[in-house]
């Protein structure tokens, strides 16, 4: 009996023990909450001990997906210098939907709002790089109140009009008067702000704070106060800048981004089907794991010339590089005839009309343009759409994109990773029939 007792009483100290711990724990997070005026978080019980932070961030609603996809490098290789620094807590990058873009225009395919990323991405090969999650996974582990997921704080950052007259650029970050009419966040109570969050009505954020901005990515380091904010978002996250633009961690960061393997397989069968081009024959054999690639120059890809060629918004507000149809045309026959090919692939997003003038200005080749199927095109939408035109252009024998076209730029990169010799990658479409200069070439290192 007195046996049963001491043990009794042996297992009460321990328990004792751990919720003294958990309470000290409790506390400081506490503590640490309420040293900031605008919050009074209730510390609730599932996110307590959690060693878990959060980093989501969007970019200006006007850019489009291929901007994006370089915003996501700099703030991967932001997260993953935070890993290397910081042991303490385990960070993780929340993947913002894709939706609403302004060049998304197919009708009648459902909505395009609130696309995860594992429709155009391959999230396993994203997660060798940095440990990242899908925003409805986000959703569903994150502490919410009311089904409600009420974020501790959003940065707003803005640009520094002031440094862009004067032309004078230092590093700034700095807390500002969120005064600006057109911010999209409003305050509804204390402790809550209501906004756009990706077009999710159950997010919230407990704070708003506007931040002029100026430097690299990594300078945000500082508003994250991991003993204060568990999940911590930066609007318009296009302003923080590279910080390792072109290095090996750039490329590491952007070999990461393979595509879904579905949207490899429907390019790899029209490759196969109307350009002749498979990997074996082309020497452009991958392995499926990314981080196993090495450095080659060997690739030749598909027997055929493929063309990025833009149309619609860059002929109006790049009307001075973009070329006609007609010299497009002719620039496209010669390469083809250099080549001795006959093969054209053309990726672009012009209007019917234009795409047969062009056609019919190269009647002695094969032109080909890729268009889904009806199931194609309502599982992976638009943006599936351009990067099935971006992966068959990256295996062609040559390359010509447009000048300045993010667009382009993927494509190139792409081509850069596959192993193609330089020469066959970095070209455009220049305005008229003269000689026009390369912008340079973004090679890859290893
Ligand atoms: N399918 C397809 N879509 C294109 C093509 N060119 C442009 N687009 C669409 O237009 C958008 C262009 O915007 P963005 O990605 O910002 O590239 P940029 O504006 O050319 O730098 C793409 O994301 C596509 O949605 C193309 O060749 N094929
Ligand atoms: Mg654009």
């Amino acid at each position: 009996m007195l046996d049963l007792l001491l043990s009794l009483r042996v297992l009460y100290f321990i328990l004792f023990l751990i919720n003294f711990t958990q309470t000290t724990v409790e506390n400081e997070f506490c503590d640490s909450l309420n040293e900031y005026e605008e919050n009074n978080n209730k510390c609730n019980v599932q996110s307590r001990y959690s060693r878990n932070r959060y980093i989501l961030y969007d970019v200006n609603p006007v850019e489009g997906f291929n901007l994006r996809r370089d915003v996501y490098i700099r703030t991967a290789i932001f997260i993953k210098n935070l890993i290397e620094e910081n042991k303490e807590f385990k960070w993780q990058l929340v993947l913002p939907p894709w939706g609403n873009l302004y060049h998304w225009r197919s009708k009648h395919i459902g909505s395009q709002a609130q696309l995860p990323w594992g429709l155009f991405f391959d999230i396993a090969s994203l997660q060798k790089y940095v440990p990242v999650i899908e925003m409805y996974q986000f959703l569903q582990e994150y502490p919410s109140e009311n089904e409600e997921t009420n974020l501790d704080i959003v940065y707003i950052l803005q640009n520094d009009d002031e440094m862009f007259k004067t032309g004078i650029f230092k590093d700034k970050n700095e807390i500002i008067k969120c005064n600006d009419k057109s911010l999209q966040f409003h305050k509804v109570e204390s402790n809550k702000y209501v906004g756009y969050f990706w077009g999710y009505h159950n997010v919230t954020s407990k704070v708003i704070k506007c931040v002029k901005y100026h430097g690299t990515v990594l300078y945000l380091k500082q508003n994250l106060k991991p003993n204060v904010y568990r999940s911590v978002m930066f609007d318009h996250m296009e302003i923080a800048l590279h910080d390792l633009y072109g290095t090996k961690e750039y490329w590491s960061a952007r070999r990461s981004m393979r595509y879904n393997s579905e949207l490899y397989d429907i390019a790899n069968e029209f490759r196969k089907n109307f350009l002749n081009s498979t990997d074996e024959h082309d020497k452009t054999n991958r392995p499926k794991d990314w981080t196993k690639e090495e450095n080659k120059r060997d690739a030749i890809g598909g027997p055929y010339l493929s063309v990025h060629l833009r149309r619609r918004d860059f002929l109006i507000g790049r009307s001075a590089t973009v070329p006609t149809i007609k010299s497009a045309a002719s620039k496209l026959k010669k390469k083809l005839k250099k080549l001795q090919l006959n093969l054209l692939f053309v990726a672009t997003d012009a209007v019917e009309e234009e795409f047969n003038e062009l056609k019919g200005y190269l009647s002695d080749y094969t032109v080909f343009r890729f268009i889904p199927s009806d199931y194609v095109l309502n599982k992976f939408k638009d943006g599936g759409i351009a990067i099935i035109d971006q992966i068959i252009c990256s295996y062609a024998r040559y390359f010509i994109g447009t000048h300045e076209s993010t667009f382009t730029f993927r494509i190139q990169e792409d081509r850069e990773i596959i192993g193609f010799s330089t020469t066959t990658t970095f070209n455009h479409l220049c305005k008229g029939t003269e000689k026009c200069d390369s912008t340079g070439q973004w090679e890859i290192v290893w």
